[in-house]
């Protein structure tokens, strides 16, 4: 249903937006568009034009539920409307890349989620894809949205300016612990063929990016070890025995790693970088945690602290040296002139705002958003060479240009 809005802002050329998609990043994404332009001053309207999904009821409920004018229950319909300028793909791996190729064909802008698709190819030809159609005035972003907590957009210029110097380490993990008890069910996640894979293209993707966009440069190999502790699940209600494998009609195989540990090396600095990402870390709910150490100082970030960012000035006397607490709250932080007074905080919802923001932006300039499905294919190619060095019980391997 379209929302009320000021004489100035409803002047403005409107960027309208269609998804596909409805679940948990559905929702977030909806979020993410409705606040955009109440927020901050974008160069265009951003309008929930239609969402998609394939359950008729439960998409028409989840457009009234998160404001969109219009519910479509097939993509190929979404993406033909011509009321649609840009297809946000909020849906399972398998069909990011058909729907983007679709659209981009189509003459739509393209934000999708990540990872970027399921194979390395995939996203080859996604990639190609958009640097086509950018000839046509067509943009596409990859959904990575940890780039735009304010604090990770301080670290990375902290980075940037020089204030570590060169890096020597990064670590980073990304705990979740919602596949400890092996009564979960056999859900999409835990199914190769739709998730393209598991805690390592989820939360694995994340962390490759993040450490990456932080460091400023990219990883040149790495060394894993991928694990499935659980390898059958009962079926979710409803779903049939016929999934790829698996154990007698109440159960199935899980087809993808339940965790993945893996070291890289940078290829400009050489610094060294350790990787966790688990759906079995028992306790650990949505723990991303990043540090950089650098020849002259440290940097640490903590999400479920999203609002602080820990620095370490190597350079201070000793007496006065340690790791202080930066409150990214300020005015002057990245996003946070639009929002609250010093202080009071954002969450994870905002970097959804902050990406609708980004992208907007991108499109009004006629510029390549940042990142790029050339960046979101690059983070595939470390994924592939996480996987490769597993399968070769932890060779190092270098990842593929
Ligand atoms: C996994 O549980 C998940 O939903 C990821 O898919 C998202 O990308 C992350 O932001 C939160 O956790």
């Amino acid at each position: 249903m379209p929302q009320p809005q000021s004489s100035e802002e409803a002047e403005k050329p409107p960027l309208r937006v269609g998804m596909v998609g409805y679940a948990f990043m559905g929702a977030a994404h909806s979020q993410g568009w409705r606040t955009v332009g109440r927020v901050f001053d974008l160069p265009r309207r951003p309008v929930l034009a239609a969402i998609c999904g394939r359950d008729g009821a439960a998409v028409r409920a989840a457009a009234v539920r998160h404001g969109w004018a219009a519910a479509e229950t097939d993509w190929r319909a979404l993406i033909a409307r011509d009321d649609i300028d840009l297809v946000d793909i909020c849906t399972p791996g398998d069909s990011h890349a058909e729907i983007a190729l679709a659209a981009l064909a189509a003459g739509k802008h393209v934000l999708c989620e990540k990872p970027l698709a399921n194979t390395v190819e995939e996203a080859e030809t996604m990639t190609r894809a958009a640097e086509e159609a950018e000839a046509r005035g067509l943009l596409a972003m990859v959904g990575f949205n940890y780039r735009r907590v304010p604090a990770t957009a301080l670290a990375r210029s902290m980075v940037a300016e020089g204030r570590l110097g060169t890096l020597r380490h990064v670590r980073v993990t990304y705990l979740q612990d919602w596949l400890v008890d092996p009564e979960f069910p056999l859900t999409w996640r835990l199914r190769k063929e739709i998730a393209g894979s598991g805690a390592l293209g989820d939360l694995g993707a994340h962390i490759i990016d993040l450490a990456q966009y932080l460091a400023g440069e990219q990883l040149a190999g790495v060394s894993a070890l991928t694990e499935t502790f659980v390898r059958e699940r009962p079926l979710p209600v409803g779903a049939t025995s016929g999934l790829s494998g698996g154990a007698a009609a109440g159960g199935g195989a899980v087809t993808v790693d339940d965790a993945a540990l893996f070291t890289g090396r940078f290829a400009g600095s050489g610094a060294l970088a350790s990787f966790e990402a688990t759906r079995f870390a028992t306790g650990r709910k949505n723990a991303l945690r990043i540090e950089l150490n650098g020849e002259r100082g440290s940097l640490a970030f903590d999400l479920e602290r999203l609002n602080e960012l820990t620095y370490h000035d190597g350079t201070e006397p000793g007496t006065h040296a340690g790791f202080r607490r930066i409150l990214v709250t300020e005015p002057d932080h990245p996003y946070l002139d639009a929002w609250w007074p010093p202080g009071h905080g954002l969450g994870y919802e905002h970097t959804f705002v902050h990406q609708a923001r980004d992208l907007v932006h991108a499109v009004a300039d006629g510029r390549r958003p940042v990142p790029s499905f050339a960046d979101g294919l690059q983070v595939q190619r470390v994924l592939a060479a996480v996987e490769e060095s597993a399968a070769k019980n932890s060779v190092y391997t270098p990842i593929a240009v």
